[in-house]
Parts: structure tokens; C-alpha cells; sequence
């Protein structure tokens, strides 16, 4: 009989913990060694970076997944009611550094690198971001994930796991240049491929009429093509909790039945074809924000990934049940706007077709399953598809959706006869030349609930882009804030304020932001004020470091940080700043030796690749800093920035380390914003417009810790009607027009007068965003920042104020009021076993 060493008398009091689940420093060092050598296969005198950020990652991922299995047993065996959030973006940012704080390893992990002498910066800096979203719409499904976790809610999150995610930034020229964004190049450790459960996606053909043994009418899609989506998961975990959800995205595969009959009667060239259309679907991530792609495959892409999840969560319901009569009651379907819409036809095709409903049955199913976020108010960012593309390429949804809009309208005449104006707008189609599937009225006509993101919003959905919809069923109205988390915002980008406010208020604020109230007091200690203070000059000394180090930029810590990080669109008016900037550098020009408050400006962001005045708009940027920053009178006290593919990670690095958040879009254009609350959370002050949540942080922070400015949203509206003339206040008003001069002289573009001249032109003659009207205003209330900037002290009061006042912007709240109010879902609690040292 062998001895075994490990249990030997002597030995007893050995305790050794799992290697793939304990969570003590040395547990942890030794897996992270393990993983080095037997999954990277170095030691440490040959492993590179990316080995260690592997060898960490696989030693984060194992401690993940036994929390992942037995969430989803838990979820199988209790029968619970499950969030399932239906987007086609999901910008989850770097999982390492997120993961590690969920756990609560951090610095367990950061001390064992020290320790090896392995820099734990760089390390994090090798995990390829994961881009899978273009902005706020994206972000705020990434949010919502980590929140859900963290309140122990049971969820999926269902998306498609583009190969390609939003494009690489890069500016040559002052212009924006794309690269491909390859960000599964190399081996991805946080997912994990589940072939087994990969289901088939018909596309095309047409419809054939029958009835059933009942008689009853029966519908056949007969499809031309079939492809498979192939599940990949990524375990989410919250924050101080054993609760690991996952997030399934999709991939498309060629189905190998299909290709197999044109591989066998010889069409070799067309299977190989074949499989390379089909994985298209999934190829690349649509680059547009707010602005929808109108392209079939986008539509393709849309109706991928919904029946692909329909399917699953039918599957998944049948394990359990005999029939799909409750499927309602035991899923939440939330649609991420209207992008996965078609979720509307797909679940009543596949209740009618597949599972034998009746359409009464399967409607009351359907919209009792189905909740609708609107995000916009822009019109033409609503999505509504030519008939003709969508029929060719669904031809039963196109069918159901006629069907649909039939019963739909006569009921709806029968309640208002006559009311022709009523009709035409809630109808699903629009009548034109060529007939428009209106996506959000399909959206609204299958959910029991719809809402918007932000007071505002919802306010301006109810009187105006959904407002027939609001008269129908006032009652299906909600409206839900928006919020972020808390975890990623401010624990893991700004750890110094965090152990600061750890240290005053303990760590209570981490799973409720309210908590954050108890800094008031704070905000009257002089001495708390300067280690604020510090720490918010630290954070923008390390901002300037990264900057230096990584794009070659070079900024100077000791100027206020005055920041607009979003996407580049028009209606966000990164432009107005521009003509804020300009205003200064007359002024500077005109009175060189003025005391100014040195400012560094700096944007961030990405413009969609066909937005021709998005491109330009950041190319007036570069051009105007190319000026500015080299203009020996203007040195110093005016410096422009243009940090070029602004994503998750840099946002990390740039909200801590700003003092000025610029919110500044026309009022009624920004349905919520949510970088206005990452900015707040992390201290810095806003000068915005009354516009999306704004005025809610406003209200929050109390109005006079906000720099308010602009037209109101009733205001733009009324000036509209009035008939706007923008080139009056060109006129009219002397600053403007020296700036506007400036531009069209050519003064920053080499003498070219004519490069920005559709800016120009546009400005002076349209101005559909009001610039003109808000100029003066803007400008006024900027002179009032640099003045109460010269009082620091009131200034970081100003700051903790609006730190400790966010609560309301937790994700945590936003998710707690979807989960009451919409999904009725509750906490699961999961049980993970005690860690036993005997190894039962
Ligand atoms: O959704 C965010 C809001 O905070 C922003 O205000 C809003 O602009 C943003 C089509 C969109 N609305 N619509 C989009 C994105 C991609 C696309 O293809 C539209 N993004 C928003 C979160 O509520």
C-alpha cells in the first residue's frame, strides 16, 4: 500500500486550497505559476507579457466559473424568473481588472505582481478592449449586466459576438483614419464556446399555406438558407456576491448539412462561398451611433441574434416545462432599442409555427414577454425597413407583421373612428413610394412596457415621438434613468478617491451609491479638500503620463482639464466648444498680456466612417489645436487635445482626471448621457444644457454646483416654429462673428478657406443645432468656470458636492426599478460551498 505523503501523520496540519478556487495570496501565486507553465508553456525567465496577462486571466476565469455553474444550476433547479437583455451592442470594456474587483482580489493579485516584480499597468494593457458597441447605448448594456450581477438578479445578457468590433482610431492629418479593430487575434480567455447549443437560423424564401389535422390554418417557411449560431459565453460577475450571469453572444457558422448537398453534387467553389457568406453575419459591428446602417445586413445581423435567443430561452423554458403557456412568467425579454425589434414577428412565428399556438395565445405571450427601451428622440435615427428588403429576407415576419398592423388598426378605428391623423401615425408601415417597416411601433405594439432613459426623455416620447402611442396605453409609459456602475467607474478607475472615501465613509457605497451623501459633510473640511484636491491632481498628473506615454501627447497637469469625451456627432456640438476655444485665442490675441485661467482642452471620441460632418468637425479640432498649441502668445494657457480612439479603457483614465465635464448637446437631442455621470461621480463639474439626465444631476448636485447654459428643449422647439435665423446672431454679435471669420479666413487651414467651409455654411444658414442661438451663452458661462476655477477651495467644495450627490446614477438604482417595476424579477441567492481543507 503507497503512503500518500500529503495526509501523512506529520503532515496533518497542511491545509492546501484548491488551485482552481481558493483565494488566498499564496493559492493564488501558485495558480498563477501553474497556469504559466502548463497552459502557456513558459517559465518565467521566457514568458512574455502576454503570457502573464494570460496565466492571470486563466486564474481569475477558474475562480469565475465554478460561481458561473452553479449560478445557472441554481437558476435551473429554483425555476426563477430570468432578465434576459436583448442588444445588439455590448461595450464591456477590459474584463481582468473588472473581474478582479468583483471578486474582491485586486490587491491580493497587485501585491503577488509586486511581489514577482511584474508591473501590473502593463499587464492589464495587454487585454485587447473589447469594443463590441459603438457609445452609450453599448456601455449602458455593460452597466446593466454588472448591476444585475451584483443585486444576485438572475439574467442573460443576448448579443452577437461580432469577429470585428468598433474600429481602431487613428488621425493622420487631423483626420480619422479606421483601422480594423482584429480583437480576437489572439486567444480569448473570458468566453467560452458552446457548440452543443448552437441552434439554426432560416433566412429567406417564402411562405406556404396549409392547415393542420384541426383544421386550423398552418403556416410553412420554406427558407432558401439556413446557418448556425453558435453560442459563446462570458461569465459576468458582481460585485460581493456569488451571482456570475452570463453574457451569450452569437457567432454565425455555416450550417455543414446545408453545405454538404452542394459539397456533394460537386459545387465545391459554392460550399466554400457558402460558408463564407454565412459567417458575414457575424463579421462586423455596424459603426453607427444614433444614425441606423439601413443595410439587409443589419437586418440580418438583428434577426441572427433574436431567434437565436428566442430559441435558446424556449429551449431552456421546455427543460422545465411541458409547454411555452408560462414562458412569460419565467422570462424577461428587455429589447435594447428597436435593434432587436423583430423579436415582435420572431417569438409569435415560433410559438404559432413551431409550437402550435393560436395567434390570440401566442400575442398574449409575446407582449407579455416583451419590454421596449427607446433611446432617441432624433427622427432619423428611428429604424424602419424598406418592405421589400425585409420580405425578401423574412418573409413569415413580414406576413405576421401585416397580420398584426391589420387587427391592430381595425381595432383601433372601431375605439376612434375617424381619426385618420391617429392611424397613419401608429401604424407599422408607412405609406410611400417605397413602404417603411416602422420599427418602434412594432416595438411598442408588443411590449407591455415601453421606456425612455431619462425624465426628459420620456417627457418628450410622450408628447411627441411615441405620443400616440402614450394617448393608446399611458399606462405601459415608464421611465428609467439611466445609471452606471459604480464598480468599474469609480472603484476601478479612480482608486485613490475610492480609498479616500472608503477610509471617511467605509465601503458601504460600493453596493449603494447613496451612501456617497455622507461625504457632505466633508466637503466643509479644509483639510479633506486638499487630499481631494490631491488626489484629482494625481489623477490628471497620471492622465498626462499615459498620454506621454502611449499616444505622445503631451499636456500639463497644472491647467484646468476641461473634457468632451462622447461620440462626435452634431448634435453633441463638440463644435461649440470649438468655437469657445476660438473666442479665447482672440482674446488672447487681442490682450496677450490678460490674466487667464490656462485651460487644457481635450476631446475624445469617434465619428461614424460615412458622417462626412462628424470627420470634418474632427478635423477642425486638430486643425484649430495645431494653431493654439503653436502660437507662442497663446502658450501656456490654452492647449487642445485631440486623444485619438477614445474607448472603455481610456474612459477609465480620463474621467478620474478631469475637472470639467462638457454636456453641452442642443437640449432635446440627448436622450440620457450617461459620461455625464461618470465624470460627476469622479468629481469634476458640469457645464451643460437642460438636456437628458443632465437636469437630473443638475437637481442632484443642487443647481449651484452646475454651470447651466442654453436653450431649453421647448425653447429650441419654439424658436424653430418661429422661423430660426441663424446668421443674425452673426450679425448681431461681434465675438461670434470674429470667430466665424476666423474659420472661413482660413486662419487653420493654411490659408484654405474653403475646407471648413460645409461647418460654415451650415452654421450661417441651417444651424439645425442651434450653435448660433447658444454661442453667447456658452461663452458667458464659460468666463463664470474660469472664474469660480480661481477659488479652488469653493471649487473642490463644489467637487466633493457633486461626488457625494450621484447615488441616483448607480446602475444599481436603474436595474432595482427595471426589476420591481417592469420584469418582476427577484434576488437569487447562490450558495457556493465552504471551502473544506480535508477537499469534500
Ligand atoms: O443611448 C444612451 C443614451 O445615454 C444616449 O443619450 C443615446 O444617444 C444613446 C443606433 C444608437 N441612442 N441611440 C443610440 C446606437 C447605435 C445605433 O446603431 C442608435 N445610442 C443612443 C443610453 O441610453
Amino acid at each position: 500500500k503507497v503512503k500518500n505523503t500529503s495526509t501523512s501523520p506529520e503532515k496533518t496540519n497542511i491545509k492546501i486550497e484548491d488551485d482552481r478556487t481558493g483565494m488566498n495570496k499564496e493559492t493564488l501565486k501558485r495558480a498563477f505559476l501553474d497556469h504559466l507553465f502548463y497552459i502557456q508553456g513558459v517559465d518565467r525567465s521566457k514568458a512574455s507579457l502576454r503570457d502573464y496577462y494570460m496565466a492571470l486571466s486563466y486564474t481569475v476565469r477558474d475562480r469565475l466559473l465554478h460561481r458561473f455553474l452553479k449560478t445557472i444550476e441554481t437558476y435551473k433547479k429554483e425555476e426563477v424568473k430570468i432578465v434576459s437583455y436583448f442588444s445588439a451592442e455590448f461595450l464591456m470594456g477590459r474584463h481582468l481588472g473588472n473581474n478582479l474587483v468583483n471578486l474582491g482580489i485586486y490587491d491580493t493579485m497587485k501585491d503577488i505582481m509586486t511581489e514577482m516584480k511584474i508591473d501590473f499597468e502593463d499587464i492589464i494593457e495587454q487585454e485587447p478592449d473589447p469594443g463590441l458597441g459603438n457609445g452609450g447605448l453599448g456601455r449602458l448594456a455593460a452597466c446593466f449586466l454588472d448591476s444585475l450581477a451584483s443585486l444576485a438578479m438572475p439574467a442573460i445578457g443576448y448579443g452577437i459576438r461580432y469577429e470585428f468590433g468598433i474600429f481602431h482610431q487613428t488621425i493622420q492629418d487631423g483626420w480619422q483614419v479606421e483601422i480594423p479593430d482584429n480583437w480576437l487575434r489572439f486567444e480569448n480567455p473570458w468566453e467560452i464556446a458552446r457548440p452543443d447549443d448552437a441552434v439554426e437560423i432560416k433566412l429567406g424564401g417564402h411562405t406556404e399555406h396549409t392547415h393542420d389535422e384541426n383544421g386550423n390554418p398552418k403556416t410553412f417557411w420554406v427558407a432558401d438558407s439556413t446557418i448556425l449560431a453558435v453560442p459563446y459565453d462570458t461569465p459576468v460577475p458582481g460585485y460581493d456576491t456569488n451571482t456570475v450571469n452570463p453574457l451569450r453572444l452569437w457567432k454565425a457558422e455555416a450550417s455543414e448539412n446545408f453545405n454538404f448537398e452542394a459539397f456533394n453534387a460537386g459545387q465545391y467553389d459554392r460550399a466554400v462561398q457558402e460558408k463564407m457568406d454565412a459567417e458575414t453575419i457575424s463579421k462586423v459591428l455596424y459603426p453607427n451611433d444614433n444614425t441606423p446602417a439601413g443595410r439587409k445586413l443589419r437586418l440580418e445581423q438583428q434577426y441572427f441574434f433574436v431567434s437565436a435567443s428566442l430559441q435558446d430561452l424556449i429551449r431552456i423554458h421546455l427543460r422545465n416545462h411541458n409547454n411555452l403557456d408560462h414562458f412569460a412568467d419565467k422570462v424577461a425579454v428587455q429589447l435594447n432599442d428597436t435593434h432587436p425589434a423583430v423579436a415582435v414577428a420572431e417569438l409569435m412565428r415560433l410559438l404559432m409555427d413551431k409550437h402550435n399556438y393560436q395567434w390570440e395565445k401566442a400575442w398574449e405571450i409575446t407582449t407579455k414577454a416583451l419590454a421596449y427601451t427607446n433611446h432617441t428622440l432624433m427622427p432619423e435615427a428611428l429604424e424602419r425597413w424598406p418592405v421589400s428588403i425585409f420580405g425578401e429576407l423574412l418573409p413569415r415576419h413580414l406576413e405576421i407583421i401585416y397580420e398584426l398592423n391589420h387587427r391592430f388598426l381595425e381595432d383601433q378605428r372601431t375605439y376612434f373612428p375617424g381619426d385618420d391623423d391617429l392611424i397613419t401615425n401608429i401604424s407599422l408601415i408607412e405609406e410611400r413610394e417605397e413602404k417603411l417597416i416602422r420599427m418602434a411601433n412594432l416595438a411598442c405594439l408588443g411590449s407591455h412596457a415601453i421606456n425612455g432613459v431619462a425624465a426628459l426623455h420620456t417627457e418628450l416620447l410622450k408628447q411627441d415621438t411615441l405620443k400616440h402611442f402614450a394617448k393608446l396605453w399611458p399606462e405601459k409609459f415608464f421611465n428609467k434613468t439611466n445609471g452606471v456602475t459604480p464598480r468599474r467607474w469609480i472603484l476601478l478607475s479612480n482608486p485613490k478617491l475610492s480609498a479616500l472615501v472608503t477610509e471617511k465613509i467605509g465601503d458601504g457605497w460600493l453596493k449603494n451609491l447613496d451612501e456617497m451623501r455622507k461625504l457632505e459633510k466633508f466637503a466643509d473640511d479644509a483639510a479633506f479638500r486638499k487630499q481631494w484636491r490631491e488626489i484629482k491632481q494625481q489623477n490628471k498628473q497620471s492622465l498626462a503620463d499615459y498620454l506621454l506615454k502611449y499616444r505622445n501627447i503631451k499636456i500639463d497637469p497644472n491647467t484646468m482639464f476641461d473634457v468632451q469625451v462622447k461620440r462626435i456627432h452634431e448634435y453633441k456640438r463638440q463644435h461649440l466648444m470649438v468655437l469657445e476655444i476660438i473666442n479665447l485665442y482672440n482674446r488672447i490675441k487681442e490682450n496677450p498680456n490678460a490674466d487667464y485661467v490656462p485651460r487644457t482642452f481635450l476631446f475624445g471620441g469617434k465619428a461614424a466612417p460615412g458622417y462626412f460632418m462628424a470627420k470634418l468637425i474632427i478635423k477642425l479640432i486638430n486643425a484649430v489645436a495645431d494653431v493654439v498649441n503653436n502660437d507662442p502668445d497663446v502658450r501656456g494657457r490654452l492647449n487642445v487635445v485631440f486623444m485619438p480612439n477614445f474607448n472603455v479603457s481610456l474612459g477609465q483614465r480620463v474621467y478620474p482626471a478631469a475637472d470639467l465635464s462638457e454636456q453641452i448637446s442642443t437640449a432635446g437631442k440627448e436622450a440620457s448621457g450617461t459620461g455625464n455621470m461618470k465624470f460627476a461621480m469622479n468629481g469634476a463639474l458640469t457645464i451643460g444644457t437642460l438636456d437628458g439626465a443632465n437636469i437630473e444631476i443638475r437637481e442632484e448636485a443642487h443647481p449651484e454646483n452646475f454651470f447651466l447654459f442654453g436653450l431649453t428643449a421647448h425653447e429650441v422647439y419654439d424658436r424653430k416654429a418661429q422661423g430660426y435665423s441663424p446668421s443674425e446672431y452673426y450679425h448681431n454679435n461681434g465675438s461670434l462673428k470674429a470667430v466665424i471669420d476666423r474659420i472661413s479666413s482660413g486662419h487653420f487651414s493654411h490659408g484654405n478657406g474653403e475646407l471648413f467651409g460645409p461647418i460654415v455654411e451650415q452654421l450661417m444658414n441651417d444651424d439645425p443645432y442651434m450653435l448660433m442661438a447658444d454661442y453667447q451663452a456658452y461663452v458667458d458661462c464659460q468666463d463664470a468656470v474660469s472664474e469660480a476655477y480661481r477659488d479652488q477651495e469653493n471649487w473642490t467644495r463644489m467637487s466633493i458636492l457633486n461626488s457625494a450627490r450621484m447615488g441616483k446614477f448607480s446602475s444599481d438604482r436603474t436595474i432595482a426599478e427595471y426589476c420591481s417595476e417592469i420584469w418582476n424579477v427577484k434576488p437569487v441567492d447562490i450558495k457556493i460551498a465552504e471551502y473544506n481543507p480535508n477537499g469534500a
